[in-house]
This record gives structure tokens, sequence and C-alpha cells, in this order.
């Protein structure tokens, strides 16, 4: 009614035809969903999985002034986990930089069919719980005069925000400001049928969602439905003229906003982005030789992003930057915690909240009005945030569809602190699942990149903070690994997804017996490792070993954009040879991006094979069966036939099983790794 369905979909204009078919064809197929998505006005959520809704409002009023965002948070809603630890929220609101949010938590005492907590509190009771929180709250509950109850509430809320804001911005901030937030009490179902079959409606659990689910076949029920329209009075607000345009009474125009100030028509939801500014990645590399953290270099590269992009790019970790080896960025931002004197005030980049819920809300809030974000995380944990990511997955999908939707950034996520190096944390720090939940999106919008050193990563992670609509992941290691390619070479290999490394295969990859593929920082070095062993003892086996650091090119070509068409993909995998694919995640996620390859036969896959503990690295290869003797040890029998191989075979492969037992004694006794096997290879 407000216009703005109108303005994006011609056929819902404000006429007695455009009513109608959003009356008819509402939550029925090939109309609108009942939950908000991408193809509504003014929307920057996907409806339906409750509990995200605060925090992605606060991400969305970040760095954004002058918008306030108006959360309503239904009384079951307020119940989710994500919800709890989004109150805190405002604390991670400068004032000074950012707009306000506006929480309303209404309380209709129902969800689906049981009471809810919030509503069985009495108003003491909640006032104690937000005011300890820190809001300052006022319900609105005077039935009788709801609209001037709430129109008043709404003007002390924008009055207590003005008041705030302004101090903030005049130079004189108030220390841990008092934010507003209204506390809304109906009845569930208020103003709908009262009472049918006996039964009460309004004020029940009865009326979620449809109340009168028979009014088709039963009288009472439509009798009910007649009277409850009714007493809209909608010919006293709109009078159709002859050609069927809606006019409506002076009272109600007079209560829509122009068209800018329409809550469907804000900018901010769909035309907001901007490019960011871009440091050259190469200023950040390093020769191709020693050792790199790849999380140091990035954040090197992350603090020159900041210092260009001020007020346009952030970065949401679970408390995890210095432990992920990105303290770097504090180069040239701080944190943004209001409650910290240390991190208050100060346009602080960085927000640190031990709640990836939380990171992801801000991120998506963030992203999806206009600006640019990155979510750094332990490899394990960021499956806590898998069904947020799947539903906003849901709604990019659907935004790419809808043509008046602008593009918009990508969601960034840096898996680090990876399942390969948790030798402190042990068992539970070990769940590489996350990259199975994104590779199960829709492909024209996932990414999953797995850079196998520094430099690979700083190419990859430019690529990634100018990509448009994606959701993108990096996996890689914080600690020193080597530096494998030069920065071109690292170019190279990143536009092309894969490659053969021809500098530890035999006659630079040609003519191979076996191919051995790496992808992922650990797995790739134990490739190569096993690749340099068996030169050196049976250098009769013509060895190709082949690094991917984009996952998506191995699926079926047509499946997914960066899918190697099937000649390229034997020019690296051959047509017929052995391949032992050793994999940084579980086995399954290259199976099932290679199934209809269908070279399966041929294809061994190596991987996490939820054996884990607190141990060193290499014992957790090798429990994994992902160790360079496992990969040469594979090697050596899918080659058995070859008759220059045949010779050796068997007995390289018990000398290597002794060596993985030998490896095993050697760590019970000194609790550590033999120094000899981080040693880089040599060919
Ligand atoms: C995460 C999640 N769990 C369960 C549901 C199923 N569900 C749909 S509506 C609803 C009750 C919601 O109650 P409330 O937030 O108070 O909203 P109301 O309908 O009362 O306005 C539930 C449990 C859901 N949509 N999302």
């Amino acid at each position: 009614m407000e216009g703005s369905l109108g303005k994006f979909y011609p056929a819902y204009s404000r006429t007695a035809d455009g009513f109608k078919k959003l009356v008819t064809s509402f939550s029925v197929p090939g109309g609108f969903p009942s939950h908000t998505n991408s193809e509504i006005p003014g929307q920057i959520h996907e409806g339906g999985e409750l509990g995200y809704a605060l925090s992605v409002s606060f991400g969305a009023v970040m760095d954004n002034p002058n918008l306030i965002a108006t959360c309503i948070v239904g009384d079951g809603e307020a119940e989710t986990g994500a919800t709890a630890a989004s109150w805190h929220s405002y604390k991670f609101i400068d004032p000074k930089e950012s707009g306000a949010v506006l929480p309303i938590l209404h309380l209709n005492r129902f969800k689906i069919s049981e009471k809810t907590i919030f509503g069985c509190m009495t108003d003491a009771e909640l006032a104690t719980l937000f005011s300890g929180y820190g809001y300052l709250v006022r319900v609105v509950e005077d039935l009788g005069n709801i609209d001037a109850d709430m129109a008043a509430s709404m003007d002390w809320a924008y009055g207590e925000i003005q008041r705030i804001q302004k101090a903030a911005r005049s130079g004189k901030p108030i220390v841990n400001p008092r934010w507003p937030m209204i506390i809304l009490r109906t009845p569930k179902g208020w103003t709908g049928p009262k009472k049918v079959h006996g039964k009460q409606i309004e004020g029940s659990y009865r009326s979620h969602q449809v109340p009168l689910p028979a009014a088709r076949k039963d009288r009472e029920e439509f009798q009910a439905l007649k009277e409850w329209l009714e007493r809209y009075q909608i010919h006293e607000l709109i009078e159709f003229k002859e050609d069927g345009e809606g006019v409506f009474s002076e009272k109600l125009a007079a209560a829509f906003p122009e068209d800018i100030l329409a809550m469907g028509c804000s900018e901010h939801t769909y035309k907001a982005y901007k490019p960011l500014k871009a440091p050259q990645w190469r200023d950040f590399t390093s020769k191709a030789e020693g050792e790199k953290s790849c999380m140091h270099e990035i954040g090197e590269y992350l603090a020159e992003y900041i210092k260009m992009n001020p007020t346009r790019f952030r970065i949401f970790s679970p408390d995890e930057m210095y432990s992920n080896k990105l303290d770097s960025v504090f180069k040239s931002t701080s944190r943004n915690f209001q409650c910290d004197e240390e991190a208050r005030g100060k346009g602080g980049r960085v927000i640190e909240v031990l709640s990836e819920h939380l990171c992801q809300g801000f991120l998506q809030g963030y992203v999806l009005t206009g600006r640019v974000g990155l979510l750094p995380s332990y490899e394990t944990f960021l499956g806590i945030i898998t069904t947020m990511m799947i539903q906003y997955a849901k709604f990019l999908k659907m935004g790419k569809d809808t043509i008046w939707r602008m593009p918009i950034g990508s969601v960034n996520y840096v898996e680090t602190s990876t399942l390969w190096r948790q030798e402190h944390n042990g068992f539970s720090h070990q769940n590489p699942m996350f990259i199975n939940n994104v590779l199960n999106m829709k492909s024209s919008i996932v990414r999953v990149y797995l850079p196998p050193d520094a430099n690979c990563f700083l190419s990859t992670l430019d690529h990634c903070l100018q990509a448009k609509n994606y959701i993108n992941l990096m996996i890689g290691s914080k600690h020193p690994t080597p530096v494998w390619l030069t920065p071109e070479e690292a170019h190279d290999h990143c536009v092309a997804g894969a490659s053969v490394w021809k500098f530890c295969s035999t006659d630079g990859g040609l003519d191979p017996d076996v191919v051995l593929v790496g992808c992922g920082t650990e797995v790739t070095f134990e490739v190569i490792a096993a690749a340099s062993l068996l030169k050196r003892e049976l250098p009769q086996l013509r060895v190709r070993v082949v690094n991917v650091t984009d996952l998506m090119v191995l699926s079926k070509y047509g499946d997914h954009p960066h899918a190697l068409s099937d000649p390229e993909f034997e020019s690296l995998f051959t047509k017929d040879k052995p391949v032992v694919f050793d994999f940084h995640g579980y086995p399954s996620a290259v199976k099932q991006l290679m199934f209809d390859r269908h070279c399966s036969h041929r294809v061994k896959v190596l991987g996490y094979i939820e054996e884990g503990t607190t141990t060193t690295p290499f014992r957790m290869l090798t429990c994994n069966h992902a160790s360079r003797y496992d990969v040469a040890i594979h090697a050596l029998r899918v080659t058995c036939g070859v008759p220059h191989v045949d010779l050796d075979a068997h007995r390289l492969i018990a000398r290597y099983q002794g060596k993985i037992r030998e490896h095993e004694e050697y760590i019970l006794k000194h609790a550590k790794d033999p120094e000899d096997l981080m040693e880089r290879p040599q060919f």
C-alpha cells in the first residue's frame, strides 16, 4: 500500500487489479512467499529461519550514520540462541560513525502452540533483564489507546537515539549510552477472529499463521473471515475509480511517506554497493623460497586494505584475530567495542565477539547494504553458522534473479587454525564440514579456494574482496609453510584454478605413470614430499604433481562456472592414468564433485577420515592415512603392473609402512615430530 511493490512490480501497483493480485497470490505458487525473501522490496533478510533479524539489522547500520533500523523480534524468535546474543550488539555501535537499531520485542505470549518464555515474564522482570543488557525500556501495552501509545514511544525512542548520536558527533560522547528499546504487548492474532467452534482464536496460539483454515468449506469459519475482513472498512479507506486506480482517503494518503522514505524503497537495500579500492597484492608477496604464514601475509595486506577503505570494509571475528595470526591488521586499525575504553570511538574496523552467529549476522547486514566484509574463523567453528550461510545463499540466489537488485559485494570467509594443526586442542577442533556445506549451495554463487601458499592466498583474497554476489570460502594455514610459487606463478595458478607443478614432477610432468594431487596447504606439502621420496627411491616411476587451489574446477563441466572442460581436465589428470588425490577435508567433498567425471575407478581420494586427537601434525596425517608415506604407498599400489615399478613396489610399500610405525613410536616417546619431516623436499 505504501507504493513500493508497484514501483518494482507494475503488476502489483495501487489499482484494483494490483490489490487483487497481491491478495490472491500471496503465499501460493507463483505469488510472493509467505516469508520475506529477496524478491520483496526493502528486504535484506531471508525470513523463515528465526533468530537473525537483530544482528542483521545492526550490521546494516554500521557505517551508515543516517540510518535507523527498526527491528521487530517475536517472543518466539527471542528464545533462539542467536537472538539471545544479539541484544548486546549495540555495544559494537559507535554512534559517531554508525546509525542505530531500535529493537521492538513483540510479546504476544505464544509461538506456534506453546507459550513463550518472554511472554510469561512480568514487566518488572523484563525491564530488569533488558536494563541489565543496557537498554532504556519502554513497554507499550495500552490496547485501548495503542496507536497513541506506540507513536509516543517511537517519538521517545527517536529522541533518545538523536541525543546519543548528537553527543557522539559533537565530540562529547556519552560513555556506555543506554539505547532505547520497546516492548510491545498485544494479543496474538489481535483484531482477527475472536472465537470459532467455541474455541478462542484471538489471544491464543490458534491464531498462528492461518487461523481459519477451513473457511472455504466451513460456514462458521467463512462467516468469521467475512466479519474479520469487513472490520477493516476498506471502502472507507480506498475508492477504486472506473479505470481501476485506487484513490486513498485523505487520512490514509497522508500517512504514506514519499517514495524515497518508503521502507520498501530504501536504496540501502538494493543499490548501495560501491567497489572497494584495492592495494596491489603483489606488493605483499615474497620470493618462492623459505616459509611464510598465509595469515600473517594477508594480515599485512588487509591492514593496507583498511587504510584505503576506512568506512566500507570491516572484519568480524569470533575473538580470533591473534590466535589466527591475523593481528598485523592492527597496524592500521583497532577493535571496535564501545564498552572497552581502548577500543571505543576510534573507528576500528575489527569487531571481535565470541559468537559466530553475531559475526555472520553483522556481516550479512553489512554486505547486503552495499559494503564488503570478512569473517575469519577457526575452520571447525564456522560450522556453527552453517544454516545462516545456507539461508544467506538462498537470499543471494533469488536476489541474483531479481532484476531490480543491483550487485553486492561477496561474503568472504577465511578458515584457518585448520584440523591438521591442532596439536594442542585435539579432536574437538578437527572438522572440515563447512566445505561440504558450501559445496551444496547453488554453483552460481559459491566458490571454495585452498591456496597452497602465501602468494596464492594473497592473489585469492585480492580476487574475493572484489568479486560480487558470491560466498567465498578460503582455507589456509596460519603456520609458516613453504612459499612454492613466485608471485607471477601464483597468479597464473590461481587464475587456472589447478595446474601441473613441474618443479616437483618427473620431466616436468611429461607422460606420467601416476598423478599425485594436493589440495590444501598441509596435504600439498605431503604430496610434494611423496614425490621427492619416490624420485629418490624409485626414479624410474614417472610422477606428475598437480595442485588444485580452486576446488570447483573438479566438478563436471557445466555444473559450475569454474569447472574444467573434459580436455582441460584430462590435460591435468590424464585420460587414463591412476590418480592419488590428497585432500584437505573429507574425501566425500572431492568424490561428490568428481562423481560425474566417471573417473572414480582410477582416482584414490585421501583426506580427513575423522581420526584425531591431541597429537602432532604428522601423526594427524598418518592416522588419517593422508601422509607422504600413504601417498607413496598408494602411488605404488596403483602402478603395480608397470614393469619398472613392479620390481620394487612391494619392498618400498613395506618400508613406508614401517616408517609410519617408526614415527608412531617416536612421537609416543618424544611427544613431537622428528625435525626432518618438515624440511622442504628437494628435487
Ligand atoms: C529457527 C526456527 N525454528 C523453528 C521455526 C518454526 N516456527 C515458525 S513460526 C514459530 C513461532 C514464532 O513465534 P514468534 O517469534 O513469537 O512469532 P509470532 O508468530 O508469534 O509473531 C516457529 C517456532 C522457525 N521458523 N525457525
